[in-house]
């Protein structure tokens, strides 16, 4: 089934509020941070940011419950910051530094923390989401599992495994399609026959469309859809419209100007500047410097055992 899409960008009426706008602007700037410590060469390994996405998991986090189970991927931390609001923890590990949330073994990809966990290999994630959803099931538990993948991820057998078995077997499984038209770079129009809403519905899944970047908006939208995976256990797939603003990773964007450029044009960031600039400028500063000191504080500390700077 294909639920309707969306209502337009722009129908939402009241202003965003603070705890959102904050999230919002510090995935922003955790993620424009690495990008200017990696340029400095204080960064080492790979990171993959998910600037223009962000509005995404500050979307869905609060529709969600501690108890459910997150499964996040390679461009995750947006996913674990509007989950944590924990920069330093991510941070430190994602440089090996002292207060690393895991150690400083699991990098920019493989985080491990409570009912949250990320993966850098596509389409790792949703058989073992589909696992978590089974348990809470036949545990009677109220959770969902919910698992972020990219468009390029439909390329990958497994998804299908998980997405056959969760319609089957009526489990509360959310997968969210973070659609940002390429995967590395290649662009989806030649990589995927038919669509995202088609696949899903081969398995006769719900599948249900985000085009616009309203934080409010979508969640209002989304709110009774949840409501369904975690009452009556029917998966749903939401796949979000979006753009991918920066590299797939940091130096390898092949796309011409243009496409990136119709990309920025899309920005959540400057449309949101514009609704009320006064106040978005003081708690896009107040971020800045919070990141800022963030990343101070966090490069000084000493390194755990057994990495090198
Ligand atoms: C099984 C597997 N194959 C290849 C890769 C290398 N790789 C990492 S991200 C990526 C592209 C992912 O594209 P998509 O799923 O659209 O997510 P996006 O990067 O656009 O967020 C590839 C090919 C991988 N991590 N895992």
């Amino acid at each position: 089934m294909t639920l309707t899409d969306q209502a337009p960008p722009g129908t939402a009426v009241a202003p965003l509020g603070d705890t959102d706008l904050t999230s919002l602007l510090m995935i922003r700037h955790f993620e424009w941070k690495l990008l200017d410590l990696f340029a400095e060469g204080k960064l080492n390994g790979t990171t993959h940011t998910c600037l223009g996405q962000e509005y995404i998991p500050v979307s869905l986090n609060p529709l969600l419950s501690a108890g459910d189970f997150v499964f996040s991927n390679h461009r995750g931390h947006g996913h674990y910051l509007a989950r944590f609001a924990d920069p330093a923890g991510l941070l430190a590990e994602i440089t090996g530094r002292e207060g690393a949330v895991c150690g400083g073994v699991g990098g920019s990809q493989h985080i491990f923390r409570d009912s949250y966990l990320s993966t850098g290999i596509q389409g790792e994630s949703l058989p073992v989401a589909a696992g978590a959803a089974l348990h809470f099931k036949r545990a009677g538990l109220p959770h969902i599992a919910v698992v972020y993948i990219g468009d390029g991820t439909w390329g990958e057998g497994s998804v299908y495994e998980a997405l056959n078995i969760a319609r089957l077997w009526e489990l509360p499984l959310l997968v969210v399609v973070e659609n940002n038209g390429i995967s590395q770079t290649t662009p989806g129009s030649v990589n995927m026959a038919g669509t995202v809403a088609g696949r899903a519905r081969a398995f006769d899944v719900d599948h249900h469309r985000v085009t616009g970047n309203d934080v409010r908006g979508i969640r209002d939208e989304l709110a009774p859809l949840l409501d369904r995976v975690r009452g009556q256990h029917r998966p749903l797939v939401v796949e979000f419209d979006t753009v991918r603003l920066g590299p797939h990773s940091k130096g390898d964007d092949t796309r011409p100007e243009q496409v990136i450029e119709s990309a920025r044009a899309r920005d959540w960031y400057g449309a949101l500047r514009e609704e009320d600039p006064e106040r978005f400028d003081r708690h896009d500063q107040e971020q800045r410097e919070l990141i800022a000191r963030v990343a101070a504080d966090v490069l000084a500390r000493p390194l755990v055992a057994g990495e090198s700077a």
